[in-house]
């Protein structure tokens, strides 16, 4: 178990993306901005109907992505690998799957697989590529779960009474589609084909990141785990799988341990470089460059890794916030950085 480690722990730097169609919405739905931090979570807080949602799916078109570039630009950063959101909480896939149509393919008008070429250029690089899949919430597709906590949907859309009501009756849903389907048939028609998909076609993947544990039993997440490490046998995964699995490295979010927090265990802090992990047009609070160097600096003495995000635009672009930061961390990792 320590020998498919090796790597990891002397990373120490490693690029995040999320990436999906809420890039398309940039935190704003019908006029509103949203009033949560997360502009990933659009769909959920602010209750888009899933068709619509989907329909502005229908205008997600990254025509300017180019994956050799952004490996590129984690490359020259310093980082050691990437984890790119394959599927995230809106359930849009940006793969190929036949498990479910509500993938670029055949509900964006981009229709090509963005994994593939990110993979291939991870390759190109030396960069190391991970997958982040969001195992049990699932908006989009119906039977996934729908979120814990019930949200208002706290934006002032003149039936917001009505629709608010509706998801505290239905355990976070707010449209009949969602409850069409078990969370039994979701986990088993979508996400386990999806996750064989996605460990089956890309080659090598050397990081799984779950997201928002819950919704699987201990059952589920075991027959997950061996589906998984029979596909990858070297994979590294986190403890976000649910079913109480430990994973090989826990992930504290947006904050970096004090010594007295550390036990032993491998960690990787994940952050964002302003507030949002999902691109949000209204969000300019940017971490200066020294900063983040700074953090990488804490992280790497007290042995931990860093996974720092990117939100790119619904173009496919990075913001140029972000290229700029990543352009001046990679000329001090140049000068100071390990090779
Ligand atoms: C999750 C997602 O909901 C979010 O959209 C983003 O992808 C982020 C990386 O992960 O959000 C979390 C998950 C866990 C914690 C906080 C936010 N946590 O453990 O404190």
């Amino acid at each position: 178990q320590d020998s498919k480690m090796e790597w990891w722990r002397e990373a120490r730097f490693g690029m995040f993306v999320h990436f999906g169609v809420y890039a398309q919405f940039g935190g704003v739905y019908r006029g509103h901005e949203q009033k949560v931090k997360n502009g990933e979570w659009l769909m959920n807080r602010m209750k888009v109907p899933v068709q619509e949602y989907k329909d502005t799916a229908g205008h997600f078109n990254p025509i300017n992505f180019n994956a050799d570039e952004w490996a590129r630009m984690a490359k020259d950063a310093g980082m050691k690998y990437l984890v790119i959101t394959a599927k995230h909480h809106d359930g849009f896939a940006l793969f190929d799957t036949k498990a479910s149509d509500w993938n670029i393919m055949k509900a964006s008008p981009y229709g090509k697989d963005m994994i593939k070429p990110l993979a291939d250029a991870c390759r190109k690089y030396g960069l190391k590529f991970g997958i982040y899949y969001s195992q049990s919430q699932d908006w989009g597709n119906p039977g996934g779960f729908t979120g814990r906590r019930v949200m208002k949907q706290g934006w002032d859309n003149p039936d917001s009474t009505r629709i608010d009501a509706y998801t505290l009756a239905h355990n976070g849903s707010w449209d009949p589609i969602q409850q069409s389907k078990t969370f039994n048939e979701y986990l088993n028609g979508v996400a386990f084909p999806q996750v064989k998909e996605l460990l089956s076609n890309y080659g090598d993947v050397s990081v799984l990141w779950w997201d928002t544990p819950g919704g699987l039993s201990a059952e589920q997440a075991r027959q997950m785990m061996t589906m998984v490490k029979h596909l990858q046998p070297n994979i590294i995964t986190n403890d976000r799988l649910g079913g109480n699995l430990p994973g090989d490295f826990k992930t504290p979010e947006q904050k970096i341990p004090n010594l007295a927090e550390l036990d032993g265990k491998d960690w990787e802090t994940c952050m964002t470089m302003n507030r949002t992990w999902g691109y949000r047009t209204a969000d300019h609070e940017w971490k200066s460059s020294s900063e983040l160097i700074q953090k990488l600096i804490d992280i790497a003495a007290k042995g931990g890794n860093y996974l720092l995000n990117i939100g790119p635009k619904p173009d496919g672009t990075f913001p140029v916030e972000s290229v700029e930061r990543l352009k001046e961390i990679g000329n001090w990792m140049s000068k100071y950085g390990e090779a």
